[in-house]
């Protein structure tokens, strides 16, 4: 049976990732191993300077689950290298996420950093988000995120990537079908809000309207979500841009690194 490791970036107490835990149940053998806070917009990170702890927990459906004080990324690097065992999974999954993760998002994603993680260490991974800051209900984005575990256990995935899923916040009747798309634009709202502490010195907080983004641009993920498609996105880990190595080549030509 395939061993399957379950995190998130919303914390281990989160009801999206307990809804992707029932239904990964019939999926394979799943350890859930995920932060014990909030880590949303944490991105990839490697906890280097403090130490960090697991701990065991109870899942409400009465399931027994780990919970670390590292990042999303932590956890599946702790599973990795043997904090439970030597048994590596054969595949990370990460979510439900609270909310997508679409366009640029993707690099401020806690969720799709620990398919990264997954990723880099040669295991196939996936992502999966619902479309909705506020929606409780993850019954059909869990559906949709164990059957494509099971996809991805079936054919594999090529070294360095990961399907990013995203599922629109919508009743099961009225999902339009599913797309796989490239990554769209994200159009961020944040806005810098100044305040003062009590000693009278300035401290900031990022805030704003929630992100929009480019829905006319079809095949987009941002697309698929706006006409109620589950999005698949399969991205990888080489961030080159092919596209410019010449172009580069040729600023090269006329300059020198003595000179400037
Ligand atoms: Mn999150």
């Amino acid at each position: 049976m395939s061993y399957i490791l379950l995190t998130n970036d919303d914390g281990v107490h989160h009801p999206g990732l307990l809804a992707l835990r029932e239904a990964l149940n019939s999926v394979g053998e799943v350890t859930v191993m995920a932060p014990d806070h909030n880590w949303s917009a944490a991105g990839h990170t490697k906890t280097m300077h403090k130490p960090l702890r697991v701990t065991s927990v109870t899942l409400p459906d009465g399931t027994p689950a780990y919970a670390s004080t590292g990042a999303p990324s932590d956890c599946v690097a702790l599973v990795v290298l043997g904090v439970l065992g030597p048994r590596l999974p054969d595949l990370v999954v990460s979510g439900i996420n609270q909310g997508a993760n679409v366009g640029q998002d993707i690099t401020y994603s806690g969720t799709v950093a620990a398919a990264m993680e997954g990723v880099i260490s040669g295991i196939p991974s996936i992502a999966v988000s619902l479309d909705s800051y506020e929606a409780s209900d993850f019954s059909y984005a869990a559906q949709v995120g164990a059957g494509v575990a099971r996809l991805v256990l079936k054919h594999g995935l090529p070294p360095h990537t990961l399907l990013n899923v995203n599922v629109p916040a919508r009743p099961a009747g009225e999902i339009a079908g599913v797309r796989v798309t490239r990554l769209g634009r994200r159009v961020y709202r944040d806005v810098l809000i100044e305040r003062q502490d009590p000693r009278g010195r300035p401290y900031y907080w990022i805030g704003g309207e929630p992100p929009g983004g480019a829905a006319d641009e079809e095949g987009t993920d941002i697309w698929a979500l706006a006409q109620g498609y589950v999005s698949i996105t399969p991205l990888r880990m080489d961030m080159t841009e092919y596209q410019l190595l010449q172009e580069i080549e040729n600023w090269l030509a006329d300059w020198s690194l003595d000179h400037g």
